[in-house]
């Protein structure tokens, strides 16, 4: 299957678990709404995305872990809210439609990113979906999510991302603000379908260096976007970064020594996965299209 019907089909299976999970509006009504409308703004879902594939390429039925896999998307989400909020990056646009706090105003959407948040680990407690899944990798990959969510992972490396605006740009702050904001909950999402595959530990460790190597490489190529893209294609602000005087690859090399590092990066993951036949074809797929992408 080309790469593009794989994401369309595997973004189905995504949208229409949220879509169910989230059909009934509860009280507050309002907050349940703030929450959709970040959630159904029209996301690539990249992130359960790689749990799927990854799970395919231990052998394992996608469809098995889809309410593991959505939730990934809740915490990015929460994500995208808190990140646009005036505090941080103030942003207008994401996703193609105003920010959320534009709509819904700033203490809801502070709430609705709460509350995916906390959400997101009631999906994934909920689901002994698959009978053969064992209590102790469920534990497994809520401790991997979580990690890869709070201050050893995406929120430490928001902190540092913030606390360097305004910095020199040094190689070793900007790869542990990327590894850690951005590669984390990446890397996690591909270890997530492993660990539920029970994987060993030598294709653990592959997949582990896959997804740091596109995880690095998927904020490399947000960095470029963010100068070469517009607002148009990307669905929020371009030039942000050079606004807020971000810590960014262009800041440090310029553009195209950034696209090579990228480059070299999806080049090291995919030769990461020679242990794996071509049930890891996807995976290697979705490396290529992150490079390509322009959104
Ligand atoms: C905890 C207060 C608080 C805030 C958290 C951690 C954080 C705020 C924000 C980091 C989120 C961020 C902007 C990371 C950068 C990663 C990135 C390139 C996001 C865009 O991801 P895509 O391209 O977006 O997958 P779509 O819209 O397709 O889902």
């Amino acid at each position: 299957m080309d790469i593009k019907s794989y994401l369309k089909e595997k973004r189905e299976l995504i949208d229409s678990y949220l879509e169910s999970y989230f059909s009934i509006p509860s009280e507050p009504f309002v907050l349940h709404e703030a929450m959709r409308y970040s959630l159904f703004a029209g996301g690539k879902r990249i992130r359960p995305i790689l749990a799927l594939a990854s799970y395919e390429a231990c052998g394992g039925n996608p469809k098995d872990i889809v309410p593991y896999a959505t939730a990934l998307e809740l915490i990015h989400t929460y994500s995208l809210i808190h990140d646009d909020l005036p505090s941080m990056d103030n942003d207008d646009l994401r996703r193609g439609k105003p920010t959320n706090h534009k709509v819904f105003g700033e203490a809801m959407a502070i709430l609705a990113g709460d509350a995916l948040l906390t959400e997101a680990f009631l999906m994934l407690s909920n689901n002994p979906h698959s009978s053969s899944l064992k209590l102790s990798d469920l534990i497994k990959i809520i401790r991997e999510v979580s990690l890869a969510s709070g201050v050893h992972g995406m929120v430490g490396g928001q902190a540092l991302d913030i606390f360097s605006e305004n910095i020199e740009p040094d190689k070793d702050t900007l790869n542990f603000i990327h590894l850690h904001k951005t590669a984390a909950l990446i890397t996690a999402s591909v270890r997530m379908g492993a660990i539920l595959a029970n994987i060993k530990e030598k294709k653990l460790k592959a997949l582990t260096e896959y997804g740091t190597g596109i995880g690095l490489a998927f904020q490399i190529i947000d960095d470029i976007l963010d100068i070469e893209g517009n607002a148009e294609e990307l669905g929020k602000t371009a030039g942000s970064d050079i606004k807020m005087k971000k810590m960014t690859y262009p800041a440090l090399c310029g553009t195209e020594k950034s696209r090579q590092k990228a480059k070299d990066l999806i080049s090291d993951a995919i030769d990461s996965l020679k242990i794996f036949s071509s049930e890891a074809d996807q995976l290697r797929k979705i490396a290529r299209y992150l490079l390509k992408r322009r959104a």
